[in-house]
């Protein structure tokens, strides 16, 4: 039995070890445990379970309260579990997450009382305290959104001051070691606005450089850890910042490999090598357009010059780049689109992701489709009850068969390249490698379908 229940709805199948780890809800748990409650975390896509089996699971517990994570991909499964713990007499149901930030509306729509908007750390406790033993009130709950029978009160989303001060997130109550990569944060936030991104504060708030390193360390020596994905939405934003933390992992040997999602204009040689001399393995940078004006018109102020030379520098290093594309942004034409491939390959990163833009709720892409008549504020719900099936953007004057098919012909121009597969090959240096490898092969004779070999990835800045 737990006094509460924190849910990551199933979204799609995760190889176990193919994954990152989750982070907002063992953060949750951690301060939830520290006020004495009980808690289980179900990471429903880890643990393999659909909707009915994370519904057994979480009523096996018995919960006086459960939260559950809502990202708008993961809606229509949401309502499902929703539904089905209702089934099984589980009311007490709380929503958060990206989704629920931007679109406190969905509270309702789900027919529940409660949601929380933004950095719930503290506020779920505090409702918590205030549901489950009558402490406090509902005013006390920063960024509370309640629904009275239809009547909506929603506060404005709390981010919190010091992020320094938050105890670390309770690694324990999720498989750590199962995942392939362990999510750790520097920094919460970003400054810049890029049309289509869905970071919803912009006041950045950095952790003590000790108390990452500190973090690592200790997920080195408690769990055997050795990769760490840092999940800020732009690593690089404070050089200084960076260098600290670089010199401080040399400093206390902690021996991690490392990855980081950053911007091409907010790295130079100088700090890439410290990175690299600190164990940074992967560098994933967006890139957007190969079309210098799409990519600026899209919020992303980042020359062309700029991008070919981090990821020169990159490649002088020896550390292992993505750039992350985006097909589809305002303005952009299917040419355009082929002139991001041609870019792409000419700076030569280890992987390409490309991708058709989405919209998200509090994006300011969608507060345009809103303004020009092309989107109303019930997409969301649509898109929950499965009516809306694609949350695609498409500039005008282009077809979504046209989009997919410069997606497919990206994947095969970049990927199945001779010269890159070649390189492929030879680099193999490990498990996760030679399947890569293997995989792109098979695509290239014809026999596999060739999707991004990269698996599973979330990236932005
Ligand atoms: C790591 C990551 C992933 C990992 C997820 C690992 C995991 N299980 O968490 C992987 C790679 C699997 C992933 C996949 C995807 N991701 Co992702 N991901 C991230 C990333 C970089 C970090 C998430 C994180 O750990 N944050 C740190 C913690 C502390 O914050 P948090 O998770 O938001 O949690 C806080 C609050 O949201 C809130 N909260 C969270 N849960 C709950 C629950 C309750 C009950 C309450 C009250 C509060 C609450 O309190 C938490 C503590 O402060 C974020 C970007 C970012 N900077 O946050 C994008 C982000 C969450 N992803 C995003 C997207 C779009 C995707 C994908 C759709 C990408 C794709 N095209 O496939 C998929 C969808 C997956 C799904 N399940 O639906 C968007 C979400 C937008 C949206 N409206 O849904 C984000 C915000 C990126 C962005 N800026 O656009 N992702
Ligand atoms: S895409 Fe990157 S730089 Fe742009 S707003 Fe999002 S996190 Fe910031």
């Amino acid at each position: 039995m737990s006094d509460v229940v924190l849910v990551y709805p199933p979204y799609r199948n995760t190889p176990p070890g193919r994954s990152y780890s989750p982070l907002g809800l063992p953060y949750v748990a951690s301060v939830l445990e520290n006020c004495g409650y009980s808690v289980r975390i179900v990471d429903a896509d880890m643990e393999r379970l659909d909707v009915g089996s994370v519904a057994s699971v979480v009523a096996a517990e018995r919960p006086r309260l459960v939260g559950i994570t809502v990202l708008t991909h993961a809606l229509p499964g949401v309502l499902s579990l929703v539904e089905s713990l209702r089934r099984l007499g589980i009311t007490n149901v709380v929503v958060g997450g990206p989704h629920i930030t931007a679109d406190p509306q969905m509270v309702a729509d789900l027919g529940l009382r409660y949601g929380i908007r933004g950095e719930a750390e503290y506020g779920f406790v505090k409702l918590a305290k205030y549901v489950l033993d009558g402490i406090g009130s509902e005013d006390d709950v920063e960024g509370l959104i309640v629904n009275d029978g239809g009547r909506l009160r929603a506060g404005r989303p709390c981010f919190l001051e010091d992020i320094d001060a938050l105890p670390l997130p309770a690694r324990h109550l999720v498989r750590t070691r199962d995942y392939r990569f362990t999510v750790v944060f520097s920094s919460r936030g970003c400054p810049y606005q890029c049309l289509y991104c869905a970071e919803q504060c912009r006041n950045v708030r950095f952790r003590s450089p000790d108390s990452v390193v500190d973090e690592i360390a200790g997920l080195v020596r408690d769990y055997g850890i050795r990769d760490v994905d840092f999940g800020d939405s732009v690593f690089t934003l404070d050089n200084e910042h960076v260098l600290e933390i670089c010199r401080l992992l040399r400093e206390r040997s902690v021996r991690v490999r490392w990855n980081c999602i950053t911007r091409a204009d907010l790295v130079d040689r100088k700090l890439l090598g410290v990175m690299k001399d600190s164990g940074c393995r992967f560098v994933s940078f967006g890139v957007e357009s190969g079309v210098e004006d799409i990519r600026f018109a899209g919020g992303k102020r980042i020359t062309d010059d700029a991008i070919r030379e981090a990821f020169a520098s990159c490649r002088q290093l020896g550390l292992r780049t993505r750039a992350s594309i985006l097909f589809g942004t305002p303005g952009e034409t299917v040419a355009d689109m082929r002139k991001s491939i041609d870019f792409v390959r000419s700076i030569r990163p280890d992987y390409a992701l490309f991708s058709i833009t989405q919209v998200f709720p509090g994006t300011p892409l969608f507060g345009r489709l809103l303004r020009e008549g092309k989107a109303g504020n019930d997409v969301w719900r649509n898109f929950m009850h499965n009516k809306t099936l694609s949350l695609d953007y498409l500039p005008d004057g282009v077809t979504l068969e046209e989009a997919y098919e410069v997606s497919r012909e990206a994947f095969r121009r970049f990927y199945l390249d001779n010269g890159y597969l070649w390189g492929k090959v030879r680099g193999v240096g490990d498990v996760y490698e030679l399947s890569e490898a293997m995989f792109l092969v098979l695509a290239k004779l014809g026999v596999a379908s060739l999707r991004e070999p990269a698996d599973e990835v979330c990236t932005n800045a």
